[in-house]
């Protein structure tokens, strides 16, 4: 495998090509350093999510002391959506209907993910299973999922992410159900899990692990410094996931969203969120993983942006899988 010479890589997950071209990344790496952020405050009166405000729409938060989970006051989706379908091959349509929910991590207006400790960790890692859990009893699919920084449209500082239940499946959750029941089929284990020991095994792009994940820049990362987390045991869903493997969970996660914030020593943006088998789908192809996707490429202010050739054409990076995990093993306290 050549580190030098421009290449494709192939996702099997989401069944796209990426264009690697490493020839074009041999500036020496130098970290750049940015002025730290100025601090948010523990409570902000100006803030739609901190507990005892009057949100946007028009409702006040409670005094709430844990996690705080309320219906999304401008959702995408909505319940009782009126009939629209067509099977016009050019002009085709089909109903949808579902709920948003926001979920407030923490009452603390100045905490992140990385910065809690693990029981608070772990609450957010329940709210997202008890959601996951109660939704698919009316929905299909629900994605969790978290938008971190102006630059990734996050409207607020204050910790939170979202959920949005749909009865039908989305694109993406198409391509990943095909690619892994197609990967059972073929291979007589998940996808997922084969990936997983093969990445532990080969070590050079893992970003940290411990008994039960593993993070790692995937061999397909299209994002400069995307992770794939994934179990290391089988496990569809995320409502399935025992006490110690929640555990561990808030260990990786607190490792690693503290690499991404050292990284560049800011805030490290990032849109984030969970895929585990929809509700009618047969486990056995499924395992459990998040993705995420943060868009910075060369400091706090030097993003990556998807245009050109990977508009038109497929995506493609200069910095290899192997460099960006190597660069956030070394921010790794
Ligand atoms: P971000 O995760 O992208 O910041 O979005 C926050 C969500 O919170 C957004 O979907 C909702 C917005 O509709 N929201 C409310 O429901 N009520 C509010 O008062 C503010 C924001
Ligand atoms: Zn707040």
């Amino acid at each position: 495998m050549s580190d030098n010479h421009p290449h494709r890589r192939y996702n099997p997950l989401a069944d796209r090509w990426v264009l690697v071209s490493p020839q074009r990344d041999q500036r020496p790496w130098q970290g750049q350093v940015e002025e730290t952020p100025p601090e948010e405050p523990s409570y902000s009166s100006d803030c739609y999510l901190c507990p005892g405000n009057d949100r946007a729409g028009g409702a006040r938060n409670p005094q709430y002391t844990d996690v705080f989970v309320f219906d999304n006051d401008y959702p995408a989706l909505l319940t009782g959506a009126g009939p629209t379908q067509s099977d016009d091959a050019l002009f085709r349509a089909s109903s949808v209907e579902g709920r948003c929910r926001v979920i407030c991590y923490s009452p603390r207006h100045d905490l992140t993910l990385a910065s809690m400790d693990e029981e608070q960790l772990l609450a957010v890692i329940r709210t997202w299973a008890d959601e996951t859990a109660s939704l698919s009893r009316d929905y299909e699919h629900v994605q969790i999922f978290e938008n971190r920084g102006a630059t990734m449209g996050c409207s607020n500082a204050h910790p939170h992410g979202q959920v949005w239940a749909l009865d039908n499946l989305p694109s993406e959750i198409i391509v990943e159900a095909r690619q892994q029941s197609a990967y059972l089929d073929k291979h007589g284990l998940p996808m997922l899990l084969d990936y997983a020991h093969k990445e532990r095994g080969k070590s050079q792009r893992v970003v940290c692990s411990n008994d039960h994940w593993i993070a790692v820049v995937p061999w397909w990362a299209t994002w400069p410094y995307e992770v794939l987390l994934l179990p290391l045991h089988q496990v569809a869903r995320m409502q399935d996931l025992t006490a110690t493997q929640r555990s561990s969970l808030a260990d990786i996660l607190k490792r690693l969203l503290g690499a991404y914030d050292q990284l560049f020593c800011v805030p490290f943006p990032y849109s984030m969120g969970w895929h585990g088998a929809p509700t009618s789908a047969s486990k056995e192809p499924w395992q459990l993983h998040a993705h995420f996707f943060p868009p910075l490429l060369r400091s706090a202010t030097v993003r990556k942006h998807m245009v050109g050739f990977e508009m038109l054409g497929e995506s493609q990076r200069d910095l290899t899988p192997e460099r960006a995990a190597e660069q956030l093993r070394k921010v790794m306290s």
